[in-house]
């Protein structure tokens, strides 16, 4: 007779380490002590990566029951299913606050400055109608994060959270690209500085930026 003997199947974490949205998931999976491989995926639009992310975006997640896309739909399942080392309160309403954080740091700060990106990171170039809208937006954006926000010493308050591992990964996007095209970081006014400091003495931030320039030499390479 033969036994096998077989645990559950590790998360795979699919995607590659210069994506901030794969580095939000790979922070809420190194907080939270979850085992996973990470399996290197570029957004090429293959067949593989359409079947599991239909726009073609990493990150995604293989799990025993099948694939998962969308950081947050992910966090949200870690969460649900790996209860230990909680990202967000129990509290049902500060557990919505925190998401509330992760909304607007995602949809209405990274998101706009996205539109940015094509040059200040890929050697194109923006309208200036584009620039125009982007200042605008990110500006009243911005204000009104920062009404929110805590920085105390977390982005949610006094405990690690979800909302600190999208914070963490975007902040440095969202500065580089307005100082890119504007001259001037629009996150100047936020303690973000003193928070991204404070936030690179954590083994999984340290972790993930390693990873990240690695993979930033590796996309160098390939291009070259
Ligand atoms: N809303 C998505 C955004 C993911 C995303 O924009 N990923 C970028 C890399 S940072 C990507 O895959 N871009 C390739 C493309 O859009 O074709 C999430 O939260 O996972």
């Amino acid at each position: 007779m033969t036994f096998s003997i077989k645990g559950p199947d590790m998360i795979k974490l699919c995607g590659f380490a210069v994506s901030n949205y794969y580095n939000k998931v790979k922070l809420a999976l190194l907080e939270k002590k979850i085992p996973f491989e990470e399996v290197l995926v570029w957004a090429d639009r293959s067949p593989e990566l359409l079947h599991c992310s239909p726009l073609g975006k990493v990150p995604y997640i293989q799990t025993e029951q099948g694939s998962l896309c969308e950081s947050q739909v992910i966090l949200d399942y870690l969460e649900a299913n790996f209860p230990d080392h909680p990202l967000v309160p129990s509290d049902a309403f500060l557990s919505a606050k925190n998401r509330e954080l992760i909304v607007f740091i995602e949809l209405h700060l990274e998101l706009v400055a996205r539109e940015l990106y094509p040059q200040a990171f890929f050697g194109r170039t923006v309208t200036d109608e584009v620039k125009t809208k982007v200042e605008k937006l990110l500006k009243r954006n911005i204000k009104a994060f920062g009404n929110m926000a805590q920085f105390s010493p977390f982005v949610g308050g006094s405990e690690f959270s979800m909302a600190d591992c999208a914070a963490v990964v975007h902040f440095p996007l969202i500065s580089m690209a307005t100082k890119s095209l504007y001259g001037e970081d629009f996150l100047a006014d936020l303690p973000v500085k003193e928070y991204m400091k404070f936030m690179s003495a954590r083994p999984s931030v340290q972790k993930v930026n390693a990873d990240r320039k690695a993979n930033q030499e590796l996309m160098l390479s390939k291009t070259k």
